[in-house]
């Protein structure tokens, strides 16, 4: 069947009236044997995702690299990363095994490998990272976001419903071709990427299923706290700072309708902060008393903006996000949007159009 115990059990909790979205792994049938005949005869294989490493990314590239190793001993699997990893990370297993294109260039001779996997997005965003996968004799493409994307792999596995990559890749784990052991290692990989895409079983993308995976990982006995607080809440002082800056900064509109912020590389260097720093405050920012939406304005470099938008679901920031550039993208309720702008000129461009989105949702209702 290549459903996994749980996955079972789901299936006839669904059958038998809940409306539970289910995760089934059995309709990649087809896929899952493909990927399997390439990856017998191959000696090498590449794991990578976009820049920008998150929980739930690092922990689909550390729990398939388990999965692969487990299966295919002799196998060489590689993690390349454009990026360095973000400090908080570093508590994860096997972590040590993620390379920057660089070090994995002082490390190791050949970078050909037979098979490319890409996990949590496409390989467009992998950086120097993709002229390694472009040379793999196979491609893979491993995620859970309803996106289409333009480059044509060889493989592609998507399920929209995994409310986490590496719940897709938990299910994977569990068919006849990989029948992964589920240890407290390879279980804190899998739980990392479901309370980091949840925020702990909060967001909307939360389904039954995904708490039952919690559940079942939980058996294994990792530290769950220690996951959750130095996988997700956890700052560093720098970072603490850079959060108690940002939301001081913060103004409201639209009869406090919405709140919004911003966050520039000289806000970042004067606190001596990273990029990563940046992680959650947004969401710190949203849950603010009477907000509709929440929006941080974040300068990635001079004029390239990053707007991220929150939103309590009356306004669709996805469909928002689109309207202000065709880059833009997401969910309802969480979407975000690249602009080439000065932040002094993105600032009344975004705001004006969604004072008169949030006015036009509070007319309407
Ligand atoms: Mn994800």
């Amino acid at each position: 069947m290549g459903i996994n115990e749980s996955a079972r059990w789901l299936h006839h909790a669904a059958e038998g009236g809940t409306n539970a979205a289910m995760i089934s792994v059995g309709k990649f049938r087809r896929e899952l044997q493909e990927l399997h005949s390439h990856l017998e005869k191959a000696k090498r294989v590449l794991i990578t995702a976009p820049g920008q490493a998150d929980g739930d990314s690092l922990g689909s590239q550390l729990a398939l690299r388990t999965m692969l190793s487990h299966r295919y001993p002799n196998l060489v699997v590689r993690v390349i990363n454009d990026e360095p990893i973000p400090p908080r990370y570093t508590f994860l297993p096997g972590i040590e095994t993620v390379l920057t294109p660089e070090r994995f260039a002082q490390l190791y001779e050949s970078d050909v490998f037979d098979v490319g996997v890409v996990v949590d997005g496409g390989i467009d965003r992998a950086g120097r990272v993709r002229s390694m996968f472009d040379k793999c004799g196979h491609t893979v493409f491993l995620d859970h976001h309803a996106v289409s994307a333009d480059y044509n792999y060889s493989i592609r596995i998507v399920e929209p419903l995994a409310s986490s990559n590496t719940e897709l890749i938990y299910h994977m784990s569990q068919t006849p071709e990989f029948k992964t052991p589920v240890d407290s290692d390879f279980a804190q990989c899998v739980y990392l990427g479901l309370v980091f895409d949840t925020g702990f079983f909060r967001h909307s993308n939360t389904t039954p299923e995904a708490m039952v995976l919690g559940a079942e990982l939980l058996k294994t006995g990792f530290d769950f706290t220690r996951v959750g607080e130095r996988g997700m809440l956890e700052r560093s002082v720098q970072g603490l700072h850079l959060l108690a800056d940002t939301l001081s900064r913060a103004q409201q509109s639209s009869n406090g309708r919405i709140i919004w912020s911003t966050l520039t590389m000289e806000h970042l260097k004067r606190r001596e902060a990273i990029a990563d720093d940046r992680e959650g405050i947004i969401d710190q920012l949203f849950l603010t008393e009477g907000i509709e939406v929440a929006v941080l304005f974040i300068e990635l470099s001079e004029n390239f903006i990053k707007v991220s938008l929150r939103s309590q679901g009356a306004v669709d920031v996805a469909h928002f996000a689109r309207s202000l550039t065709v880059k833009g993208g997401g969910h309802i309720k969480a979407a975000g949007a690249n602009l080439d702008m000065d932040i002094r000129e993105a600032i009344p461009y975004v705001l004006e159009r969604l004072e008169a989105e949030v006015q036009k949702v509070a007319a309407a209702s």
